[in-house]
């Protein structure tokens, strides 16, 4: 019967093709139910009392490793993920946004190959006016011969990623994967609680004329990203010879899910309203998966000069910029930086 495919019908047949073995199967498996679970908080809102901050232990504001406040969802989500993952034996450990050191798996059970990692609700200063959210999650091997896990073990490029994926809490409650062979989604009926295949081997154009960053920092943007905004805003009448659009829904997992759909290119760059940070988005959890996504959909990720897969990581939570989308105009905003760094090579930086 060759009726919709399933997730665990994907999962199983890429098994039996030799390119994920069962454990990593079991994982995928864990975390698009624990998914389905915070679909169901983020779909309640109100109803379930969810909304609004969390109050730490003291009673006051939490806030999380990042200095962010924590909304009750970022804390419940993080929970049902930990929860979810802890007692199957297929990982060793976790590490998330809200947690500064990674979380082994509890001695109570039987430790796995796998590391993984995960913004449990990233935009999530959405939530309170009911704008799409999501689940980031990125899965790496845990090093071989590792008596106890530490964050050092976490720090390895985003092409030692064996999977990764999103989950968009939206109008329909959609997965999106790779393992590497592609990037697939899976919509969730609800009536079943299954995902099932909705889209096979996304393929990005190439070519865009949609542009997604938060224009509110272009004061703070070096002159390279000034120029190649300005570029994209001088429209038909300008150098590029065409007139641009801009969406920027300030939930990365919303803007990459349209770009994954339709093209375009998603710019978080360095600015200097806290020079120090090199960007605002974390490379381990937030950009790497969606690196791996974009590129296996034929797609480019950089941090404007270079393959943000590439990188190797020195801490759990550091940031980095992010240019990821349709290849030729993400490799026009980055030639554009690579050129700017040529010409002022040696001159200070203002
Ligand atoms: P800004 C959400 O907080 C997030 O981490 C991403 O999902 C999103 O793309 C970005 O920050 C939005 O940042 O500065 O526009 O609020």
């Amino acid at each position: 019967m060759s009726g919709p495919v399933s997730l665990t019908r994907h999962l199983i047949e890429a098994q039996r093709a030799g390119h994920i073995e069962p454990d990593l199967r079991l994982l995928i498996e864990v975390v698009a139910r624990a998914c389905k679970s915070i679909s169901v908080a983020v779909g309640r809102g109100a109803l379930g009392g969810v909304l609004g901050d969390a109050v730490s232990a003291a009673g006051g504001d939490s806030v999380n490793v990042q200095g962010e406040a924590q909304k009750k969802l970022d804390v419940l989500s993080n929970e049902i993920l930990l929860e979810a993952n802890a007692w199957g034996g297929h990982l060793a450990a976790c590490a998330s946004e809200e947690m500064e050191h990674c979380q082994p798996i509890p001695d109570a059970y039987p430790r796995g190959a796998y590391l993984l990692l995960f913004d449990p609700l990233d935009g999530s200063s959405n939530i309170d006016v009911n704008v799409s959210v999501g689940t980031i999650f990125s899965v790496l091997r845990c090093p071989e011969n590792v008596e106890t896990v530490g964050d050092e073990h976490f720090l390895q490029p985003g092409t030692a990623q064996v999977a990764a994926g999103y989950c968009v809490y939206g109008p329909q409650t959609t997965l999106v994967l790779t393992i590497g062979q592609g990037t697939h989604a899976f919509t969730l009926d609800r009536e079943q609680g299954a995902f099932v295949q909705t889209r096979s081997d996304i393929r990005i154009p190439g070519e865009t004329r949609e542009f997604a960053i938060n224009m509110s920092n272009q004061r703070h943007w070096e002159p390279a990203m000034q120029g190649y905004v300005s570029e994209l805003l001088a429209g038909r009448e300008g150098p590029r010879g065409k007139d641009f659009n801009m969406r920027w829904v300030a939930s990365m997992v919303a803007d990459v899910h349209r770009i994954l759909t339709r093209g375009g290119i998603f710019i978080y760059p360095w600015d200097r309203k806290d020079p120090g940070k090199p960007g605002k988005l974390r490379l381990m959890y937030e950009a790497n998966p969606m690196a791996m996504l974009v590129e296996q959909a034929g797609g480019a990720a950089t941090d404007g000069r270079g393959r943000i897969l590439d990188i190797a990581p020195t801490t759990l939570h550091q940031r980095v910029p992010v240019f990821l989308g349709s290849k030729a105009e993400v490799e026009v905003a980055t030639r554009q930086h690579c050129e700017h760094d040529a010409a002022h090579a040696g001159a200070t930086t203002a």
